[in-house]
């Protein structure tokens, strides 16, 4: 509570479910402050679910509210270079993120989740298979319910996916494990280059207790000395895979986890997002072996990359992916 006693006054940039979470949130734990919302848009996601007595802006930044402000809160969709947040910034105003006022306010533990594909699949099966433990799971963060909603629940574990957008303003997440997936090409737009993109979503490690990387992508390694890093691949280390008499097993060291072949998601891909989830429990004390039944019948998630008919031993899946809502048609080998 120490570091709210000098925050009076909070402005909150760019409202969406984001920013209505942080308003709903500073509202019942700290009553007290003034806050001020501002959104460029004319007509922002969520205005009519502002409380009372939170002003709000719409229509461009409001320079004057950002300068005098005790604390920023950005929304993930406004980049940190905004002329109007890098001057706030430039005169002292400390600027955060949603995921920041999570950490500040949580104590269970965090299972994070970065990556630039598959960590919408890997958080949800992470989800899920914490839940067939027997305990109780509060998902979200970029997949969709904000981290901050998710407080709420009072879980024993949440499992969370950041965006290197949440990541930028995000410096005391402590995590009980923190995974960097993989990285490929994404939101140019926001980053000078790979290199920068790389870096915001090694934030993630900043303190993590256990690290998960990817063996066969050296970028998802952090780049200072960490005590715990373990590693998934397809080779047979660590978390990876090996064959037995023609079958490809998932695998804990010399210790078999299940075969690829009695998984319901389909293609190499979520083989690792299997794989993961599994190595992402085990790391934070959790026994995976009691949700195998759960990762065995696991089918994706809502709207993504489904099994929606299988014959002859090939599996067909289906992707819908927003924002476009095209269907997609994939022909996957069991
Ligand atoms: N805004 C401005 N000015 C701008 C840009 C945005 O005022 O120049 C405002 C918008 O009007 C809006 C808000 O800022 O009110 C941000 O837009 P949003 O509607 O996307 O925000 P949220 O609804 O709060 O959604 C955000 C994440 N959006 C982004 O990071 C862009 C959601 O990730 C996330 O699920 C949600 O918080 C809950 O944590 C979406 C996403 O596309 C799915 N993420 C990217 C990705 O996965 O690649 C990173």
């Amino acid at each position: 509570m120490e570091r709210w006693q000098d925050i009076q006054q909070v402005v909150v940039v760019g409202l969406g479910i984001t920013g209505l979470s942080v308003v709903n949130h500073l509202r019942k734990y700290h009553p007290t402050l003034t806050i001020q919302v501002m959104d460029s848009r004319d007509n922002p996601p969520g205005a009519e679910q502002l409380p009372q007595g939170v002003a709000l802006h719409t229509g461009s930044f409001e320079s004057d509210w950002l300068m005098q402000a005790d604390l920023v809160v950005c929304n993930p969709g406004i980049a940190l270079a905004t002329p109007e947040i890098s001057a706030a910034m430039a005169n002292g105003v400390p600027v955060i993120g949603d995921i920041e006022l999570f950490a500040w306010a949580n104590d269970k533990p965090v299972i994070a989740i970065t990556g630039s594909n598959g960590k919408s699949t890997v958080t949800d099966l992470t989800g899920e298979m914490a839940k067939a433990t027997g305990l109780s799971v509060g998902v979200g963060g970029n997949i969709g319910v904000p981290a901050l909603d998710l407080l709420e629940l009072d879980a024993d574990l949440y499992v969370l996916e950041l965006s290197s957008f949440q990541l930028e303003t995000t410096s005391s997440l402590k995590t009980q494990v923190s995974t960097f997936l993989n990285l490929s090409e994404d939101h140019m737009d926001r980053y000078e280059g790979m290199a920068d993109y790389a870096e915001a979503k090694r934030r993630i490690f900043l303190h993590a207790e256990h690290v998960l990387v990817n063996r066969d992508e050296p970028e998802t390694f952090p780049t200072e000395f960490h005590p715990a890093v373990s590693t998934f691949g397809f080779d047979a280390k660590q978390f990876g895979m090996q064959e037995f008499d023609g079958r490809t097993w998932l695998m804990e060291g010399v210790e078999k986890i299940l075969a690829a072949d009695e998984l319901s998601i389909v293609g190499k891909h979520n083989w690792s997002n299997a794989l993961v989830a599994c190595a992402l429990l085990k790391l934070a004390n959790i026994d995976y072996r009691l949700a195998l039944e759960c990762l065995k019948s696991y089918r994706g998630l809502t709207h993504r990359c489904q099994v929606v008919a299988e014959q002859e031993n090939v599996k067909w899946s289906m992707t819908q992916k927003p924002p476009m809502w095209r269907v997609r048609l994939r022909l996957c080998q069991a």
